[in-house]
């Protein structure tokens, strides 16, 4: 198993629309295992393949506290969405930054499983708003780019202050 590197904000390569999976194989198996131990291991309730700069329609959720209910979705396609709700959203590729997000309630998608079989899923609430969030990824979407263009860039800009004083925090501890 493997950890693997996650893109953040504003890097372009987030922007990618993901294409079809279409070999389901032993090195799709190993791709599902490596982004379920990255989720976890940063602690997020769900990843989209894009964030780990693989452009393909896959995604892995687990809203779980014990991080025991690993979910996988290939190829996923909403096939109805009903109902409103707003509920506050952070992302692994924004760190540090949260903002309220309007989506919808209850939908219902039709997906692939690790072996290529295809099932349809009704989900709500969390499950609801952590799949489009998810599926937003896929086509080089961020819940930033639900909020407005000022908004957007003091996201930017205190992502950018975070990120200096990160590298300055690791640069003093280097000092021998
Ligand atoms: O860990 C995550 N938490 C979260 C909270 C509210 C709405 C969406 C999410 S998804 C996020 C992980 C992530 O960035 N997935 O793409
Ligand atoms: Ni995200």
């Amino acid at each position: 198993m493997a950890k693997l590197n996650i893109l953040e904000f504003p890097d372009p390569r987030l922007t990618t629309v993901a294409k079809r999976v279409e070999a389901f194989d032993e090195e799709l198996k190993t791709f599902v295992e490596d982004m379920t131990e990255t989720m976890y291991s940063a602690n997020g309730i769900g990843l989209a393949a894009t964030q780990v700069n693989v452009h393909k329609r896959l995604l892995v959720m687990d809203i779980s506290e014990e991080q025991d209910q690993p979910r996988v979705y290939i190829n996923p396609e909403v096939l109805t969405r009903a109902g409103e709700q707003i509920h506050e959203e952070g992302c692994l590729s924004v760190p540090g930054i949260y903002a309220n997000v309007k989506r919808a309630e209850d939908i219902t998608i039709k997906a692939q499983d690790v072996d290529g079989n295809t099932f349809e899923e009704r989900l709500e609430g969390l499950h609801a708003v952590c799949i489009q969030h998810e599926m937003d990824h896929l086509v080089g979407r961020l819940f930033v780019d639900y909020l407005s263009p000022l908004k957007r860039n003091m996201v930017k800009k205190k992502l950018e202050k975070q990120r200096k004083a990160a590298a300055k925090e690791a640069a003093d501890h280097h000092v021998m």
